[in-house]
């Protein structure tokens, strides 16, 4: 893998207020994480998106100079894209067009390792696609998703086409949904079984790259992934954690992001229940962004989304060698600045959870 040349993109943000090139960077930052390299940014300040092609006519043709002068073979939109434009797109630049949540779901597809985490993948991505095939009638086949059609594929003619392929994807959605729900109730019989036991969740959540993994190895010697990409992990892992008063259970999962793709709390709900059920939360945050205010925010939006607002919590300040400013959180919240690479904060870190587990009678994970 030494010396592979990368593929170019280009990242466009249509806004219109703010600073346009503020979101690019946390774009950049998915877009590398998908193995490409940026080559170039463009932005526009436009009070309403065309209605074909999401960007002005002029911007349009300069995007596509930009494309062939840069060799490069994808765009990707900061915004919220429709299938027709994303469509229209495409087919005006040669080149593929994804939006903010496409991009997404594809490392989502990259970095998923259980049968359930592919699953949910799959359903976000058929969900995505559906709209795009009522714009355009050969969506399904560049996807490979054969099968359906068969013989009704024969009678050709767009619309008919276009019928088929949606009815094709429809069917796989509800597939999928069954498959999950079944996986979902297996999880259920699991949490029953834990709660039989009583055996105390800890579950750690957080803004993507906040640390959540780094910070399961330091308390856990978990040996879990950690990379400086965003959504490293995808599949929850659950380990014991020792106490001073015993064992718990400290579970890692997805992080959260700003403008999370549509559909993500339906796809991802057993993989979310596991915070939904738990005892405490530890929300990682890292201090040393100078996004992190937001970025707690958007988190604490994503726990009310999932049901899990009202589980006590402790907020963690992780990253705490690298600034000493401290973030934007509100007084009243249990906080402890840790250092998982550096091993700071750790002990104090696991007083504070003992002592909320011990006031704690587990009530919160029987809530629906
Ligand atoms: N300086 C410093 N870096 C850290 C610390 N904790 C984690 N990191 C780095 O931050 C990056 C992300 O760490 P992860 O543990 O993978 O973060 P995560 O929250 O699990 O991220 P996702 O799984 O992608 O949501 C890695 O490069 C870590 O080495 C810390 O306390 N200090
Ligand atoms: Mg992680």
């Amino acid at each position: 893998m030494t010396d592979v040349k990368k593929e170019g993109a280009i990242l466009v943000n249509v806004s219109d207020g703010g600073d346009p090139e503020k979101a690019l960077g946390e774009l950049e930052a998915l877009t590398c994480t998908l193995g490409y390299e940026v080559r170039a940014y463009m932005t526009q300040r436009r009070a309403h998106p065309d209605k074909s092609y999401f960007i002005g006519s002029g911007k349009l043709d300069e995007l596509k100079s930009v494309v062939e002068a840069t060799d490069s073979c994808v765009v990707i939109f900061e915004n919220e894209v429709s299938g027709t434009q994303l469509n229209n797109l495409e087919k005006y630049l040669g080149v593929t067009v994804m939006d903010r949540s496409t991009l997404i779901i594809e490392i989502f597809a990259r970095h998923a390792t259980t049968n359930e985490g592919k699953l949910q993948v799959e359903l976000m991505r058929k969900k995505k696609l559906l709209p795009r095939v009522l714009g355009q009638g050969t969506v399904l086949s560049r996807q490979g998703g054969g099968g359906a059609g068969g013989g009704g594929a024969r009678r050709g003619g767009g619309e008919q086409q276009q019928e088929i392929d949606k009815r094709a994807i429809r069917q796989e959605i509800r597939s999928l949904e069954r498959r999950l729900k079944k996986l979902s109730s297996e999880r259920a019989v699991r949490r029953e079984r834990r709660i039989k036991n009583a055996v105390k969740v800890v579950s750690l959540v957080g803004y993507t790259n906040a640390g959540k993994s780094s910070l399961m190895n330091a308390l856990t010697n978990a040996g879990v992934g950690v990379e400086d990409k965003l959504f490293a992990t995808l599949d929850p892992v659950v380990r014991r954690m020792r106490l001073a008063g015993g064992e718990v259970l400290l579970v890692d999962t997805v992080g959260f992001i700003s403008n999370l793709p549509h559909g993500f709390v339906e796809a991802f709900r057993s993989t979310l229940e596991e915070t939904k059920f738990s005892d405490l939360l530890l929300h990682v945050v890292d201090s040393s962004d100078p996004d992190s205010a937001e970025q707690y925010e958007v988190v604490n939006e994503v726990l009310k989304e999932i049901g899990a607002d009202e589980i006590p919590v402790i907020t963690v300040l992780n990253k705490c060698d690298r600034l000493p400013d401290d973030p934007v959180v509100p007084a009243s919240v249990n906080v402890v600045r840790t250092s998982a690479t550096l091993k700071l904060g750790l002990d104090d870190l696991k007083d504070m959870i003992s002592r909320m587990l011990g006031s704690c009678d587990g009530s919160s994970r029987h809530k629906k």
